[in-house]
């Protein structure tokens, strides 16, 4: 795991969690963007250990270029909501699921946000989702984008016809 720019360019999308134990889940965030060559870094920024060094993260991310922050932590999963509290950008929040209560304390920790500051929560362990749901944000500002996006979406249901057709045979 790095802060540096993956794909090449200056990042759009900053991948944060709680702690480096969290990556083999927050890696399919990673990979999604990826796939779409969106330019992000990865990093901890835990809320618990380090706030103040997390509330600068949340603080300078959108003067840094970043358009959306996907943000994982698991158990008291505070580090999604207390972004969203000093962001202006589209926070996106993973629950990350531990050995205990099979994520449920991080995925209730994560989308029972008051009023006024959202947090787009994705499923227990849904960082795929969470990767390209930063891509559709991206996207509807950028014609090329979206068209990726859509050829994505058609091969997804190609593959699910195929696999009609293969249960019909
Ligand atoms: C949370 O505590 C982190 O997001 C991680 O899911 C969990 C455990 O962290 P470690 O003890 O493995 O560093 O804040």
């Amino acid at each position: 795991m790095s802060n540096a720019p993956r794909s090449g360019s200056a990042p759009v999308v900053g991948i944060v969690m709680g702690s480096d134990s969290d990556w083999p889940v927050m890696e399919a965030a990673a990979k999604a963007l990826e796939e779409f060559e969106v330019p992000h870094e990865v990093d901890v920024v835990s809320a618990h250990r380090m706030p103040h060094e997390m509330i600068a993260y949340g603080d300078r991310a959108a003067d840094r270029g970043l358009k959306a922050i996907i943000a994982g932590a698991g158990g008291a999963a505070h580090l999604p909501g207390m972004l969203a509290s000093v962001t202006p950008l589209p926070v996106i929040g993973v629950p990350v699921p531990l050995e205990h209560l099979d994520g449920m304390d991080s995925l209730l920790s994560i989308v029972q946000m008051p009023a006024g500051v959202p947090v787009a929560t994705v499923s227990i362990g849904g960082a795929r989702n969470a990767g390209l749901l930063a891509v559709r944000m991206l996207a509807a500002h950028d014609p090329a984008l979206r068209e990726r996006m859509e050829r994505f979406q058609a091969e997804l249901k190609k593959q699910a016809e195929e696999k009609g057709r293969r249960l019909r045979a």
